[in-house]
C-alpha cells in the first residue's frame, strides 16, 4: 500500500489490534460528564485495541493557563484516567509536552495546512476571534493532527465537538501523501453515538460542564456521597412526576434516566419499567447512589494515588519513553520525505 516511502517493521502492526490514539485537556476538576462521556469509552475499549493516550498540555496553553494550575491539573488528570482504569499494562498514557516529536510535527504540518481550512473550524469560530486570541488557538487543530499522525494512529475516539478536528487531520494527512509520498497513515474518528451526553442538572438543556458558575449543575469526581445526594435532590425536573424518557418535553428527568442508565449499563427502557410507579423524590435518591456507587471504586484508588504521586509521574515517564520510538520514527520518515535536513 505505502509504496513511495516504506513503513518500517515496527509500523506494520504488530498485532491485528487496531491502533487507538485519543487526548484530554487537563483543564481542572473532571465531572461525570468527562467521565461517562469520554474516558468510560477509552476504559471499556482497552482490550480491543492497541491504545496511546495523552494529556495534552500543549493544548492547554492556546489560552492563559496558571502555570501552578497547570501542573496541577496535569497530575489530577492523570490521576483520574488510572483510577477510572485505564491500565498501563494495556495501554500507554503519556503527556504531550514530554515528547517534543509533537511540537516538531505540528509546524511541518502547519506547512501542509491552509489557512482557510482553519478559518473554517468551528471550535475556532466559537472561541477564538477577540483581540487577545492566541495563534496557538488558531492552530491547535494541526497540533492535534501531529498528535495523531506520529503513531500511525487508525482509529480516533472522540466526541461529537472534535470530528471536524479528525477530519482536518485526515485532510492535513491526505495532502502530505500526495505532495512527499505516502509517509501517514489517513486515520478516521470515532464517533460513540449513543449514551452518554451528560447534561447539567440545573439547566438541562445546556451540557454538563466544569465552566458553569453554579457547582450544583455538575458532580465532581471528587464529590463525597452527600454532596452528590444533595446536587441530585435539587436537580431540576418537571411537574407531571412520570418517569419516561423524552428529551424535547421532560429534559430533566430524560437526563438522569440517561446517567443511570450509562452507569448502571441498563437500558433507559427497563429503568422506565423499574420507575413506572415511583415518584420523582424516590427515583433522585436511587440516581444518586448509583453514581456513588460507580464512583466509590474510582474514588478509593484516587486516594491511593494523592498517597503516590511518585508512582504516577514513573507511569507517564515510561508511557512517554515507551511511545518514543514510534514518535522519533515517524517523524524522521516524514522530515525525509519532505526534504529536510542533509
Ligand atoms: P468546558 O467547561 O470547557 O465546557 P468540559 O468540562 O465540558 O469543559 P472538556 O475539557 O471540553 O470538558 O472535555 C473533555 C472531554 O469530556 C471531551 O472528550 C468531551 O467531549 C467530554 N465531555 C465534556 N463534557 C461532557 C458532557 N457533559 N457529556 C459528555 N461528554 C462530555
Ligand atoms: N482537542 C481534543 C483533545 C486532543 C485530541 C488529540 C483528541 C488533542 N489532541 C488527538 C484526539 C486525538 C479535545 O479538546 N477534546
Amino acid at each position: 500500500m505505502f509504496t513511495n516511502v516504506p513503513f518500517p517493521a515496527i509500523f506494520v502492526a504488530m498485532s491485528n489490534k487496531k491502533r487507538v490514539f485519543s487526548g484530554i485537556q487537563p483543564s481542572g476538576d473532571l465531572h461525570i460528564g468527562n467521565y461517562l462521556g469520554a474516558i468510560v469509552n477509552w476504559v471499556r475499549g482497552q482490550d480491543a485495541h492497541d491504545n496511546i493516550f495523552c494529556i495534552v498540555d500543549l493544548h492547554a496553553i492556546t489560552v492563559p493557563q496558571d502555570p501552578k494550575k497547570l501542573k496541577a491539573n496535569t497530575m489530577e488528570l492523570a490521576k483520574v484516567l488510572l483510577a477510572s482504569g485505564i491500565d498501563p499494562k494495556k495501554s500507554t498514557l503519556f503527556v504531550q509536552s514530554e515528547r517534543p516529536e509533537h511540537s516538531e510535527m505540528g509546524w511541518i504540518l502547519n506547512c501542509f495546512t491552509h489557512m482557510g481550512e482553519l478559518s473554517r473550524m468551528t471550535q475556532f469560530k466559537e472561541k477564538g476571534g477577540k483581540k487577545e486570541t492566541t495563534v496557538g488557538l488558531f492552530d491547535y487543530p494541526v497540533l492535534m493532527a501531529g498528535d495523531i499522525l506520529l503513531y500511525d494512529t487508525e482509529e480516533v475516539p472522540v466526541g461529537e465537538d472534535q470530528k471536524q478536528h479528525v477530519e482536518i487531520a485526515r485532510d492535513i494527512a491526505q495532502r502530505l501523501n500526495k505532495r512527499v509520498g505516502k509517509v501517514v497513515v489517513v486515520p478516521e474518528p470515532v464517533i460513540k453515538k449513543e449514551g452518554a451526553r451528560i447534561m447539567s442538572l440545573t439547566d438541562p438543556t445546556k451540557k454538563m460542564s466544569k465552566s458553569d458558575q453554579n457547582e450544583n449543575s455538575y458532580i465532581l469526581l471528587r464529590d463525597d456521597a452527600e454532596t452528590i445526594r444533595k446536587k441530585f435532590a435539587r436537580a431540576v425536573t418537571d411537574s407531571d412526576n412520570k418517569i419516561k424518557f423524552d428529551k424535547a418535553k421532560k429534559p430533566g428527568i430524560s437526563n438522569l434516566l440517561n446517567i443511570m442508565s450509562v452507569c448502571t449499563e441498563t437500558p433507559i427502557i427497563e429503568l422506565e419499567k423499574k420507575y413506572a410507579d415511583s415518584n420523582y423524590g424516590q427515583f433522585k435518591t436511587d440516581v444518586a447512589e448509583c453514581v456513588i456507587e460507580m464512583l466509590k471504586p474510582i474514588q478509593a484508588k484516587l486516594a491511593e494515588y494523592d498517597k503516590n504521586e511518585d508512582k504516577v509521574r514513573k507511569i507517564l515517564a515510561d508511557g512517554a519513553e515507551a511511545v518514543a520510538p514510534r514518535a522519533k520514527d515517524t517523524l524522521q520518515r516524514v522530515k525525509k520525505a519532505v526534504g529536510l535536513g542533509l
